[in-house]
C-alpha cells in the first residue's frame, strides 16, 4: 500500500455536495482505502475572476493502485460527476487532482506529481495539513514551511 493525497475542488452545481459525492466515490476504489478526510476549505477563484467561489477538500488513501491506475480512476469519477472541461482553470463540477503519491516524483506527459501547483495554494495546502500534518513535499518542503507564502486566494474552513 501506499499512501496518497487527493485534492478535491468544486464550483458548480452545489459544490457541497459535489465533494460529499466525490469523498463517498473515493471510499469505494478498488484496492484503496479511504483513510482520512479534512474539512471543507472555501476561496475565491485563482484564475478568472468571472466564476463562482470554490469549495476545496484533501482526502488521505492507502492504495495498490499504481499512478496512472489511479489517475484514470480519479478521472472516471469526475465524468460521473459530469464534468465538463472547457478552458483553463474555468469553473468545473469536480476537479481531482493527485497531488502526492508517497515520495514519487512523477514526470509523465498525463501526470506530474508533486502536483505542480501544490506547493503554492493555501486551499490546497490547508487541508492537506489536516489530513497529513506537517508531510515532506518532494522538493519543495514541509507543509508549515510553505503556508506562510501561499496565495492568494485566501482559505477559510466551513464550520461542519
Ligand atoms: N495531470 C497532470 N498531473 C496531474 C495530477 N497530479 N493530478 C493532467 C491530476 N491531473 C494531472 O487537468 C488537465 C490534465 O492534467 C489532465 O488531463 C491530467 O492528465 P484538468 O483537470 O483537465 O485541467 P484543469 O484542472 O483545468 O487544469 P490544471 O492546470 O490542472 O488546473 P488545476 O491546477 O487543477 O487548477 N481556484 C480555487 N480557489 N480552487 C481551485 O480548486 N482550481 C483550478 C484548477 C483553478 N482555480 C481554482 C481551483
Ligand atoms: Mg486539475
Amino acid at each position: 500500500m501506499t499512501r496518497v493525497h487527493v485534492g478535491l475542488g468544486s464550483n458548480l452545481d452545489d459544490p457541497r455536495r459535489q465533494l460529499e459525492s466525490a469523498f463517498e466515490a473515493l471510499a469505494t476504489l478498488p484496492e484503496s482505502v479511504l483513510v482520512a478526510r479534512s474539512s471543507l476549505y472555501r476561496s475565491a477563484p485563482m484564475g478568472p475572476a468571472d466564476q463562482p467561489d470554490y469549495l476545496n477538500a484533501v482526502a488521505e488513501l492507502d492504495t495498490q493502485l499504481a499512478p496512472l491506475a489511479l489517475l484514470d480512476a480519479l478521472q472516471d469519477i469526475e465524468q460521473a460527476q459530469r464534468r465538463v472541461r472547457s478552458r483553463r482553470w474555468g469553473p468545473r463540477t469536480l476537479d481531482l487532482d493527485l497531488l502526492l503519491y508517497g515520495d514519487r516524483q512523477i514526470d509523465l506527459p498525463r501526470l506530474q506529481v508533486p502536483h505542480p501547483g501544490l506547493h503554492q495554494r493555501c486551499f490546497v495546502l490547508l487541508p492537506l495539513l489536516e489530513v497529513a500534518g506537517d508531510i515532506e513535499i518532494p522538493r519543495r518542503g514541509r507543509v508549515s514551511a510553505l503556508l506562510p507564502s501561499c496565495g492568494p486566494p485566501a482559505a477559510f474552513r466551513l464550520d461542519d
